[in-house]
C-alpha cells in the first residue's frame, strides 16, 4: 500500500444546491481518473457515490460518500454531500475535514438557494473553493448568464479559468485560459481555440492574469509593466490565489457527457491546497481555540467525522487523520471521552466498498469498524500526547414525531434500534415525553424522519409508523371548591367505609403540586392520611375535561368520617380521589396549553409573510431585530400551532428561514379551541 506525502493528498468536498450534479460529477471524476471502469448513472442507481437504497430508490443523496482515487502521484479524496437540507450533518461533517470544496452550480438553473447556503458553510470554514458550471449538454444552458448570477451571489473574485465551446446540443468541450488551449471531447483532444471564441477568450483571460497579478508584489510589477507571465508564473500565482481564497476560478463540462472533467481533475491537483497547507484547528486548555501544524512525524491526531451501520461490518467510524500515523491492530487514545480505543483493520472507503489496508498516514481518510467507545466527534490520539481536534458542529434538531411500533415485537427493538439511529446521526434525537406516554424523534425536516423509519425497518428490522406528537395539554382549576365523597359499602361480611371532604384551590400557573392536611379532632384518623394523598395524586393524573393531568392546584383535606371496623387505607384512596373528581367539576376547570418562545431567523424581504403567518398561529410577536443580514423574529406561540414550523418555514422562505423554540409556559387554550380538544378526546376515547 502506497502511502502518500501530506502535499500528495487532497480532501474536497462537492457542494450544491440538490440536482446540480454532485454525484454525476464525483463519478465522472472517478471514471477519468480510472477508479472505476464504468460510468455509472444516477438515475439508474449505479453510481458509486449514491449506493444506499434510500439513495438508489430516491434518486438523491442522502449520505455523505467517500470516493478517493489518483491523479498524477496524488491521492484525491473527494466527499460527495447530499444537497438536501434536511440532511445538513453531512454537509457539515464533510466540509470539517476537507481543505478544499467544488461548488457545482446547474449551467440551466442557475445558483440555486442551497448553493448559496452550502456556500456561506465553505465561507465560514474558509476552505479554498473551484466552482464547476455542470449540464452544459442541458438544453438552457447558459454559461454566462450562470456566471453572472455566480458572480452577483458570490463575488467577483469568482474568475473564469475556462469558457465553454458550444452548448446543448453541441457542447463540444472547454477553452482553457491559461494554456490558451481548447480540450474537445471525451476522450479528450487537444486543439487550438476556434476562432470564433478567440475574441473572448482573450478579453476573459486578460481578467484572470490581471487578478493573479494582484496576489503578488513581483507579479503586479511586473504586469503593470506590460511584460508577459510565463505559463508557470501564472500557474503558481493561480495556485496561491485560490489556497488563499482572493480567487475562486469558474470551470464548465458536463458530467453527464464526461467533458471538462480532466481539467477538473487538473485544476483540483493544480490549484485546491494539501492538507500540509492547513492548520488545524485544536481544542486547548480551558476550551481555547488553538491551531497545531499539519506533519506526518508527529503522535497520532484523528478526527471522526460520521458513524454509520454498515450491512456487513457493522458500526462503521470514519475517520481524518490530521498527524501523524494509525495502524490497524493497535491501541490508541480516545482524547474526547479520555479511555482507549481498539483498532482493528484498517479500511479505505470508497462509496459502499472497504479495502483493507494497514496503515493510514496524516492528510488521510480512512475507516474503521467495530470500536466500542468512540462517537462522531471524537479524536483519536497518543496517550502520551492527546489532542482535541475541533469537532463538526451540528444543527439541532427541530422537526418532531412521535414514534409507533407497528408490532409488539416491534415495541421490544424500538429503544435499541433509535439509540443506534441516532449515534449513527447526531442530528437525530429521541426522548421519552412523560406528559403523553410518547416516544418522540426529532430531526431537520419530514423526509430526514422519513428516511430514518426506513433505516430502522431495513437495517435494524424494526417497522414503526409516524404521526404528529400529541400536545401535552393539562387541566386545573379556577375557582376554589369544595367538595364531598363518601366510599361505603356493605357487601356481607366486612364493609367498606372511607368519607373524605377536600377544599380545592387554584394556584398560579407553574407552581408545585400541594397537598394538606387541616383535619382536627380525629375526624380522618392521621394515619389514614397519606392514602387520601395517593388517592388525590393519583385522580391528578387525569383531569375530568378531557383526561388531560391536573396541575397548579392545592389540595387541603379539612374534614370526614371512619368506620372503626370497615375503614381501611384503600377505601380513604377511594374516597380521596372520588372527592377530588368532584371538586375539579365543581372548580370551572379549563385547558392549559404549552405556549413556547420561538426565534425566527430569516433574510429582510420574508419578514412581513412569516410574521403574518405567525399571525394565523395565535402568536405574540414580542421583538424583531436585524442580526447578521437577517431579522430575527421574537414570539410566542402556543405548541400545537408550531408542530410542521419546520415545513412551514421552508416552505415560505425557500428554505432560507430558520428558527428554534423551547417551551416557555403553560396558559389557558381559548374556549373555542377548547371545546374542540375536548370533543376529539372524547370520541377518541369512545
Ligand atoms: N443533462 C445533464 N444532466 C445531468 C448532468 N449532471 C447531472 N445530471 C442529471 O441531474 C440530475 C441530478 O444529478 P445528481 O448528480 O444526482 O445531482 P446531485 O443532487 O447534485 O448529486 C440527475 O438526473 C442527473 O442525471 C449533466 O452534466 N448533464
Ligand atoms: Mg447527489
Amino acid at each position: 500500500m502506497q502511502q502518500y506525502g501530506l502535499e500528495n493528498i487532497r480532501n474536497l468536498v462537492l457542494l450544491s444546491h440538490c440536482g446540480a450534479g454532485k454525484t454525476s460529477v464525483s463519478e465522472a471524476i472517478l471514471f477519468t481518473a480510472g477508479a472505476i471502469t464504468r460510468l455509472g448513472k444516477v438515475n439508474d442507481g449505479t453510481t458509486t457515490s449514491d449506493y444506499d437504497p434510500g439513495e438508489v430508490k430516491r434518486k438523491i443523496s442522502l449520505n455523505l460518500a467517500i470516493l478517493p482515487c489518483q491523479w498524477e502521484g496524488t491521492k484525491i479524496n473527494l466527499i460527495d454531500t447530499p444537497g438536501y437540507a434536511d440532511f445538513v450533518a453531512e454537509v457539515k461533517a464533510a466540509i470539517r475535514v476537507s481543505e478544499g470544496a467544488i461548488i457545482v452550480v446547474c449551467a440551466a438553473s442557475g445558483v440555486e438557494v442551497g448553493s448559496e447556503q452550502v456556500w456561506a458553510y465553505s465561507e465560514e470554514a474558509n476552505l479554498s473553493r473551484l466552482i464547476f458550471v455542470n449540464k452544459m449538454d442541458r438544453e438552457n444552458a447558459d454559461f454566462y448568464k450562470t456566471l453572472e448570477q455566480v458572480q452577483s451571489k458570490f463575488g467577483t473574485r469568482c474568475i473564469p479559468l475556462q469558457l465553454p465551446i458550444g452548448a446543448h446540443d453541441d457542447f463540444q468541450g472547454i477553452v482553457d485560459l491559461l494554456t490558451m488551449k481548447s480540450y474537445i471531447g471525451s476522450p479528450i483532444k487537444e486543439a487550438e481555440i476556434p476562432s470564433s471564441l478567440q475574441d473572448q477568450a482573450s478579453s476573459f483571460r486578460e481578467k484572470l492574469v490581471e487578478a493573479v497579478a494582484e496576489i503578488d508584489d513581483r507579479l503586479l510589477e511586473k504586469y503593470l509593466n506590460g511584460e508577459e507571465f510565463s505559463l508557470e508564473e501564472l500557474s503558481d500565482g493561480l495556485r496561491q490565489a485560490v489556497v488563499s481564497g482572493k480567487v475562486v476560478p469558474v470551470l464548465v463540462g458536463s458530467a453527464i457527457q464526461n467533458i471538462g472533467i480532466t481539467s477538473l481533475l487538473a485544476a483540483i491537483h493544480s490549484y485546491l491546497p494539501s492538507p500540509k497547507e492547513q492548520e488545524i484547528a485544536v481544542i486547548g486548555d480551558s476550551d481555547k481555540r488553538e491551531t497545531i501544524e499539519p506533519s506526518q512525524d508527529a503522535p497520532l491526531a484523528a478526527l471522526v467525522f460520521k458513524t454509520s451501520a454498515d450491512p456487513y461490518v457493522g458500526k462503521l467510524t470514519y475517520f481524518r487523520v490530521y498527524t501523524g500515523g494509525i495502524d490497524s491492530n493497535s491501541q490508541v487514545w480516545n482524547a474526547t471521552r479520555s479511555g482507549v480505543e481498539r483498532i482493528g483493520q484498517l479500511f479505505i472507503l470508497k462509496g459502499k466498498t472497504q479495502e483493507p489496508v494497514s496503515q493510514l498516514g496524516a492528510g488521510d481518510i480512512g475507516g474503521v469498524a467495530k470500536l466500542s467507545l468512540t462517537n462522531t466527534g471524537d479524536t483519536l490520539c497518543s496517550q502520551a500526547q492527546p489532542v482535541k481536534i475541533v469537532p463538526p458542529l451540528f444543527p439541532e434538531p427541530t422537526f418532531s414525531e412521535a414514534v409507533y411500533p407497528k408490532t409488539k415485537a416491534d415495541l421490544d427493538k424500538l429503544g435499541a434500534a433509535l439509540s443506534r439511529l441516532s449515534e449513527e446521526d447526531p442530528t437525530l434525537q429521541m426522548h421519552r415525553e412523560a406528559d403523553t406516554g410518547e416516544t418522540i424523534l426529532s430531526g431537520l425536516g419530514e423526509t430526514h424522519l422519513e428516511v430514518a423509519a426506513e433505516k430502522m425497518l431495513r437495517k435494524l428490522g424494526v417497522g414503526v409508523e409516524l404521526k404528529t406528537p400529541q400536545v401535552p395539554y393539562k387541566e386545573t382549576v379556577t375557582t376554589s371548591a369544595n367538595a364531598e365523597y363518601k366510599h361505603k359499602k356493605q357487601t356481607g361480611g366486612h364493609g367498606q367505609y372511607g368519607h373524605v371532604l377536600l377544599e380545592l384551590a387554584p394556584l398560579p400557573r407553574g407552581s408545585a403540586p400541594e397537598f394538606a392536611s387541616k383535619v382536627v379532632g380525629g375526624s380522618i384518623p392521621r394515619n389514614y392520611i397519606p392514602a387520601v394523598e395517593k388517592g388525590v395524586n393519583e385522580a391528578l393524573h387525569e383531569g375530568v375535561l378531557a383526561r388531560y393531568p391536573v396541575v397548579d392546584i392545592k389540595t387541603t383535606v379539612y374534614d370526614g368520617s371512619y368506620h372503626p371496623v370497615d375503614s381501611s387505607e384503600i377505601c380513604f384512596k377511594i374516597a380521596g380521589a372520588g372527592a377530588l373528581k368532584k371538586g375539579l367539576s365543581q372548580g370551572q376547570p379549563i385547558l392549559l396549553e404549552p405556549i413556547m418562545n420561538i426565534r425566527v431567523e430569516v433574510p429582510e424581504s420574508y419578514t412581513g409573510d412569516v410574521i403574518g403567518d405567525l399571525n394565523t398561529k395565535r402568536a405574540r410577536v414580542q421583538g424583531m431585530n436585524p442580526e447578521a443580514g437577517n431579522n430575527v423574529i421574537e414570539a410566542q406561540v402556543p405548541l400545537a400551532e408550531i408542530l410542521r414550523y419546520t415545513i412551514d418555514l421552508k416552505t415560505m422562505t425557500q428554505g432560507r428561514g430558520s428558527y428554534n423554540a423551547e417551551f416557555s409556559h403553560y396558559e389557558e387554550v381559548p374556549s373555542h379551541i377548547a371545546q374542540k380538544i375536548i370533543a376529539e378526546r372524547q370520541t377518541k376515547k369512545a
